[in-house]
């Protein structure tokens, strides 16, 4: 077949793409069975750990902002007000950090990365993202990852603020990846053309981080 006969991909045949891509990954949602909920070499708790590097950036409201640029057709930069203004999305899910935690049934609202993915509209070159927090961490993400239905970028918890130790007041959440890929007070989203390690990828850690796969080192 000759792809130079084929009519250059639409806006909207890349977006059916990316999700489509996504559906894929959709394995990590609560409605699996018990025996499949707890990934390998998990246990579950009741509370809430706090992980960071030793800084949890004290980033007010009115102070916030999401820079999100790189290969996309639209870059832009959100202030809360904005970002309060576009759909908001409300999802339960599972936490499951690579120190062997998980904690079941978390209440999350906030804006689902696909209604971000149709504001900035990712370029056909796109494949991975790297997230950037306000404390200096980065974490790197397939695009197929951050797009799946109940991606969300959270600014609520049960129902309240997040609060600054989670990462307060906007944060990712990618439920079906270990937690160290959903960045905390997230300040920046790069779209890239190729994957790149952030932090702890950098130091070991899984470029995919797949908990059922036990993606936890490279
Ligand atoms: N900005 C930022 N995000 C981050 C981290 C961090 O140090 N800085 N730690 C990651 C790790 S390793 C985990 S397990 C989770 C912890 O989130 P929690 O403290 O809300 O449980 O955040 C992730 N996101
Ligand atoms: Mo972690």
């Amino acid at each position: 077949m000759d792809d130079d006969k084929l009519p250059p991909e639409t806006k909207l045949t890349r977006t059916k793409r990316i999700w489509a891509d996504a559906h894929k990954f959709i394995t990590g949602k609560t409605e699996r069975s018990d025996d499949e909920r707890l990934p390998p070499g998990q246990h579950v708790v009741n509370d809430w750990p706090v992980l960071d590097l030793g800084k949890q950036p004290d980033i007010s409201r009115d102070r916030w902002k999401l820079r999100i640029g790189g290969m996309v057709d639209q870059p832009l930069t959100l202030d809360w007000a904005a970002f309060m203004e576009l759909p908001q999305t409300q999802a339960r899910s599972d936490i499951h950090c690579v120190t062997t935690w998980s904690r079941y049934d978390n209440e999350w609202t906030g804006v689902a990365t696909r209604d971000l993915l149709d504001l900035v509209g990712p370029r056909d070159e796109a494949s991975h993202l790297m997230l950037h927090g306000y404390d200096g961490y980065t974490t790197n993400v397939p695009l197929a990852d951050f797009a799946v239905a109940d991606a969300i970028i959270v600014h609520s918890w049960q129902g309240e603020p997040l609060t600054r130790e989670h990462g307060g007041p906007v944060r990712l959440v990618i439920p079906h990846l270990y937690f160290w890929k959903s960045a905390k007070w997230l300040g920046g989203i790069d779209f890239l053309g190729a994957d790149k390690a952030g932090f702890w990828e950098e130091n070991g850690y899984h470029m995919r981080g797949d908990p059922w796969a036990e993606e936890r080192y490279s």
